[in-house]
């Protein structure tokens, strides 16, 4: 099983592309320690078919090929334990302004996240479903860029009760929006499913630094909400802290992991 949920992410970019080789083990104890299931849009990221879009794609047999796709990763998902399925629309996006209708692309894809809520719910899984937005990279606009669009999004699902989102730092501070204020909003809704957290240094390509690497204040604050609930008081969420960024040491294997160890144990950096 470990091998098959290899294979559905062997196309995906940087660190879970990296993952491929695990043993079983580490696939069981990675997913289950994160609840975390790989992400279905990076096992679409590089697909050829997924060029132009999947779930939101023009073509109907693209839209099912994905469709199906995501269902037997969400099969596995439930499998491993996993309590969070993370959505990242990658390829959901537009270089061209007048290439596409967007309120069309957004019905398709309305469509596709309620049957996968549907499903979930059929199945009887303890799963929840949590978008993660991004502006730009690899698409040069994606659809749902930042929490804001993807809240209003969700507002409108028949399913939205089990979707959520996964923000990640880099992600909402490529397009400059305050990311404590964004997380701040999510908690608000009742929508903060999961985060992703790392560095970014303002206004360029993904950089995945490390947590803390950039606005060091905002980091600061973001902290204090999560596990305070600041300036109010209380804690505030009770979710995974998931750390995503790019390791700093990419000699070999065993370097990535002890990035890991690392930050996880903080006292005994050297
Ligand atoms: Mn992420």
């Amino acid at each position: 099983m470990a091998r098959a949920l290899a294979r559905c992410t062997a196309s995906a970019p940087r660190s879970v592309w990296e993952r491929a080789s695990w043993p079983a083990w580490r696939w069981t104890a990675a997913v289950s320690s994160t609840a975390r299931a790989a992400a279905q849009y990076c096992s679409h990221a590089c697909s050829a078919v997924s060029r132009s879009s999947s779930l939101r794609s023009w073509l109907r047999s693209v839209r099912r090929f994905a469709l199906r796709k995501t269902l037997r990763n969400i099969d596995l998902a439930a499998e491993f334990g996993a309590a969070t399925y993370v959505l990242w629309g990658g390829r959901e996006g537009a270089e061209s302004d007048a290439a596409k209708d967007v309120r069309a692309a957004l019905d398709r894809y309305r469509e596709a996240i309620d049957t996968i809520a549907a499903y979930v719910k059929d199945r009887g899984y303890q799963l929840r479903l949590a978008l993660e937005p991004k502006p730009n990279e690899p698409r040069g606009d994606i659809f749902l860029p930042t929490v804001g669009h993807a809240l209003a999004f969700i507002a409108e699902l028949e399913h939205g009760d089990i979707v959520g989102l996964n923000p990640e730092t880099g992600h909402e501070q490529m397009a400059n929006p305050n990311f404590a204020h964004g997380i701040a909003q999510a908690l608000w809704a009742r929508k903060l499913f999961h985060i992703d957290l790392n560095g970014q240094r303002g206004l360029k390509y993904d950089q995945d630094l490390v947590f803390g690497h950039g606005d060091l204040l905002n980091a600061f604050v973001l902290v204090d909400l999560l596990e305070h609930g600041a300036p109010g008081g209380g804690s505030a969420y009770q979710g995974p802290r998931h750390f995503d960024y790019k390791p700093l040491r990419v000699e070999n294997e065993a370097g990535v992991w002890e990035c890991g160890r690392r930050l996880n144990h903080p006292e005994g950096l050297s």
